[in-house]
């Protein structure tokens, strides 16, 4: 397996008209979680993936799981729970600026998550291994399972990629989630955070010193999201900015960082230098913000060559 993760996914409800959700009659629905967006990402791109998680017997994870199934993600590590529901959000697009998340997932399968659920063999396996800052946040247990898994992999040194994807409405407190998101990173061997996930973590510093504070602490590089600017990357002998690609039209912005960091990985997968693996990122990431839903402008090899290349020659004209 190239890359394993462990998260929530959830039926996601999207209203199929702009404006407050309030006024909504009818709805699209999709499916996402920062997770399985990612793994979707990396298999469209050619790569093997494989999700760890829990949902529910019910009708929406019958449906999810055929879904991420049908994307070609590896679903054998998914365990059913007869007596909790698989999780719900509504994603309101009041406009391109204004995107608002309304969770209905506490208490949900995935919000058990527990060590029983991970098998050694699975993680020690993989090329990588991807967790976010979402799954901490779910409850007590999901922390320690996540806490479980990496040190998992630390033990067969498989490198943790670790996205921070802070979700304020899913912290008890501010505080709780600096310390969490911080000793998770420490035990991280790539972080990819948002310039403004860096600022909620340690306050007002400059790019550099977020990843000066990062790469003090254990990991070995260091990507630094500056949305629609681009991205900046640290290593311990490297640093370097990478504009983002200029987009048509923001349709959707959420699940950008999740493209960004699919296509990222799989630049590493291939042996590609930072500067361009960074580049793959920021190819993906532009992609996804120009379709509606978290992976459905998620691309092809082919299409991020097309869309690079279509790029350079606007610069160029
Ligand atoms: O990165 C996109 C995710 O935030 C979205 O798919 C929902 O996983 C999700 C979450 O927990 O917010």
């Amino acid at each position: 397996m190239d890359v394993v993760t462990i998260g929530e996914s959830m039926a996601l409800f999207t209203p199929n008209t702009e404006g407050k959700m309030r006024y909504a009659n009818t709805f699209s629905r999709k499916f996402a979680g920062a997770e399985t967006n990612i793994a979707i990402g990396l298999q469209r791109l050619g790569y093997q993936t494989g999700w760890i998680s829990r949902i529910g017997e019910d009708e929406l994870g019958e449906a999810l799981l055929s879904f991420v199934r049908g994307e070609g993600v590896d679903v054998s590590q998914v365990t059913r729970d007869a007596s909790l529901p698989t999780g719900v959000y509504f994603k309101e697009l009041r406009h391109e600026q204004d995107v608002r998340v309304y969770y209905y997932r506490a208490g949900s399968a995935a919000s058990q998550l527990s060590q029983k659920d991970i098998d050694e063999k699975y993680i020690a396996n993989a090329r990588y291994l991807h967790v976010t800052g979402i799954t901490p946040a779910l409850s007590e247990t999901c922390y320690e399972t996540i806490m479980y898994a990496i040190s998992l992999a630390n033990k067969h040194n498989v490198p943790v990629v670790f996205d921070p994807n802070i979700r304020v409405k899913l912290w008890s407190s501010k505080e709780k989630a600096r310390e969490v998101i911080k000793t998770i990173a420490k035990r991280a061997d790539i972080v990819l955070p948002g310039v403004s996930e860096a600022q909620y973590i340690f306050g007002d510093y400059t790019i550099s010193e977020y990843a000066n504070f990062f790469l003090e602490n254990g990991p070995s590089k260091v990507v630094l999201k500056e949305g629609s600017k681009g991205a900046h990357y640290f290593t311990k002998n490297e640093s370097g900015f990478v504009p983002s690609f200029s987009v048509d039209r923001v349709v959707d912005p959420v699940g950008a960082g999740d493209g960004f960091a699919a296509g990222f990985l799989s630049g590493l997968l291939e042996g590609l230098s930072m500067e361009d693996a960074v580049t793959r990122g920021n190819a993906v990431g532009a992609m996804v913000t120009m379709v509606n839903g978290d992976v459905e402008g998620l691309p092809s090899m082919e299409e991020i060559h097309y869309f690079i290349q279509r790029d350079k020659e606007d610069v160029r004209r």
